[in-house]
């Protein structure tokens, strides 16, 4: 069965980062690259740790139509496989993001695991949804450590890939996330702070084969 674990490195040190991902690679879905890497090393290393496996650039897009279309070319241009955009900045936003990102895959954030997201984001999350499907999102993040508002956001959106973060440091459970209707498992620190990366990507893809 293909992995439905995607890896997040926000490292800050090239080196590390591209050793984990050498030897996760084969065994995730995808690797997620966040503004950290990108500070640190510049977009060439969305195609380096392409060459691993899959990559998503979460650069939770928000801005205008036209520069989120220009940080979407870049994305394309580097190989990623997927995007995440915000959608709270509106659907011309959004459409610029789907429209720029060619074969790439658009997740829009539409309810986030942090406890601030109580304030803004999260009360709105069935107005994001469903202005989300209307651009053509491929797919939405929501909170890994919230199944219950995983389970409500997979019956408002069939066909389009939930995937989740918030497990591990943020509290939730792969297998609870994956059971209430996530497709694909955000999680970070619990693998690259770890001693072994490896034995706990092997841990928690047998916990999602398990609650599949
Ligand atoms: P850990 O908390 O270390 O497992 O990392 C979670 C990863 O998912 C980080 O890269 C976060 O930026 C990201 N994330 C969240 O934690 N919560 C969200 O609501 C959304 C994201 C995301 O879009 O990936």
């Amino acid at each position: 069965m293909e992995s439905k674990l995607v890896v997040a490195l926000d490292l800050m040190k090239e080196r590390d980062l591209l050793e984990i991902a050498d030897k996760i690679g084969s065994k995730v879905f995808a690797i997620k690259l966040n503004w950290p890497a990108i500070m640190l090393s510049g977009s060439r290393i969305i195609r380096d740790v392409s060459c691993y496996s899959r990559v998503i650039c979460d650069f939770k897009v928000a801005d205008i139509p036209n520069t989120n279309s220009l940080i979407t070319e870049k994305a394309l241009e580097m190989g990623a496989w997927g995007i995440i955009s915000h959608s709270f900045t509106g659907h011309d936003s959004l459409r610029a993001v789907i429209e720029s990102a060619g074969d790439m895959k658009v997740f829009s954030v539409v309810s986030m695991s942090h406890p601030g997201s109580a304030e803004f984001i999260n009360p709105n999350t069935d107005r994001l949804v469903e202005m989300s499907i209307r651009a053509g999102a491929a797919g939405f993040i929501a909170p890994g450590n919230n199944p219950a508002e995983i389970a409500r956001i997979r019956k408002m959106s069939p066909g389009r890939i939930i995937m989740t973060p918030g497990v591990g440091a943020q509290g939730g459970k792969a297998g609870d996330a994956i059971r209430a209707g996530a497709d694909l498992v955000i999680v970070g620190r619990s693998v690259y702070t770890s001693s072994d990366p490896v034995e706990q990507v092997d841990n928690l893809n047998m916990e999602i084969d398990s609650s599949v």
